[in-house]
């Protein structure tokens, strides 16, 4: 991936790299929280962190207007705090509480978010992306201008479903954002071992669908190819593919052997090419906040996380009379 071209933050306001450090921390802290709660047996069953892969959705937020969709993988937890759902909502999930958004009932992958147009937290790889496509499907039948940000991973993007549905989005000309998250790796197989056309979002030529690669480390470069996707739907030219280049930090779920990488190439990514660290640095050489200002972000940001993880704590387990409800839509 070619280094940040300095240009480039030249336009940005303060307000608006500030915006960018406090959201991808907030992903970070609480993702880490979640790892050692997951260590201490509060969350049960599976559970994927978005380590690394921080600048994707809150580059992608950044683009997206309030009445858009988003829907997404298992690896779920970034994408609901970054549209602004609750955090205690989503650590209390977590830990099976009946203050989490789907009651307790849901856990990790399985959480939903009317108000946010948040339809999910999905764990079979790729079975999210038709679901988008009909999101989208529905935005254009009602009339709107709205935009569905569909997200899957590399590995999910040979599943075959993805195809079916990149077809129908094109003839329909559905205002969907297929959004391929590639952090090279599926759970161990890498994108190389995986496919000999490693350049995913050039499979929608097939279709006519136009996209793009993006650096997924620079959430400035993410939110200006977001913002031209989506002007690309709102205008009603149909989808859009955009490949975001990431990685994760941590392995593929709470229960990985990581013995398909590098312990070497995980520690280069971390230093060389941190989101975070980058709009870090952007804040500091532009004199737009000094060590103090950013330690004081992180507390209070480390604050919002404690808080969270209090409420999941203190919250009650599911009542056993919830056993049965939430099963069927109300009629
Ligand atoms: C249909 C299906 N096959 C296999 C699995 C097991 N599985 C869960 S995640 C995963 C890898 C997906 O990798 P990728 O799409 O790159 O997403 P990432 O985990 O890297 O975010 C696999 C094979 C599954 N959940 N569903
Ligand atoms: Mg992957």
């Amino acid at each position: 991936m070619a280094a940040r071209k300095p240009a480039r933050a030249a336009n940005v306001s303060r307000e608006e790299l500030l915006q960018h450090y406090r959201d991808m921390l907030l992903i970070r802290r609480f993702e880490e929280k979640a790892g050692q709660m997951y260590g201490m047996g509060l969350i049960g069953g599976f559970c994927h962190l978005y380590i690394g892969q921080e600048a994707v959705v809150v580059g992608l937020e950044a683009a997206a207007e309030d009445g858009d969709s988003r829907i997404t993988t298992y690896r779920d937890h970034g994408h609901m705090l970054a549209c602004g759902m609750d955090p205690k909502g989503v650590m209390a999930e977590l830990t099976g509480r009946e203050g989490g958004y789907s009651r307790g009932k849901g856990g990790s992958m399985h959480m939903f978010s009317k108000e946010k147009r948040f339809y999910g937290g999905h764990g079979i790889v790729g079975a999210n992306v038709p679901i988008g496509a009909g999101l989208a499907f529905a935005d254009k039948y009602n009339g709107t201008d709205r935009v569905t940000f569909t997200y899957f991973g590399d590995g999910a993007a040979n599943q075959g479903q993805v195809y079916e549905t990149y077809n129908m989005a094109m003839l329909w000309a559905l205002p969907v954002i297929f959004v391929i998250e590639n952090n090279r790796y599926a759970m161990g197989t890498s994108v190389q071992r995986a496919t000999k056309s490693p350049s995913l979002w050039e499979r929608g030529a097939a279709y006519g669908i136009p996209g793009e690669e993006v650096d997924g480390m620079d959430v400035l470069a993410v939110k200006a190819a977001g913002e031209k996707a989506v002007a690309h739907c709102r205008a009603g030219k149909g989808p859009y593919i955009l490949e975001v280049m990431t990685y994760r930090y941590r392995g593929h779920s709470m229960s990985d052997p990581a013995k398909y990488r590098t312990r070497d190439e995980v520690q280069k990514m971390r230093e060389e090419r941190d989101a975070i660290e980058q709009v870090r640095q952007l804040l500091l050489t532009g004199k737009h906040a000094t060590e103090e200002d950013l330690k004081a972000i992180d507390r209070d940001i480390k604050a919002v996380v404690n808080g969270a993880a209090d409420f999941a704590r203190e919250s009650p387990e599911p009542d056993e009379s919830e056993l049965m409800t939430d099963i069927y839509a109300d009629a």
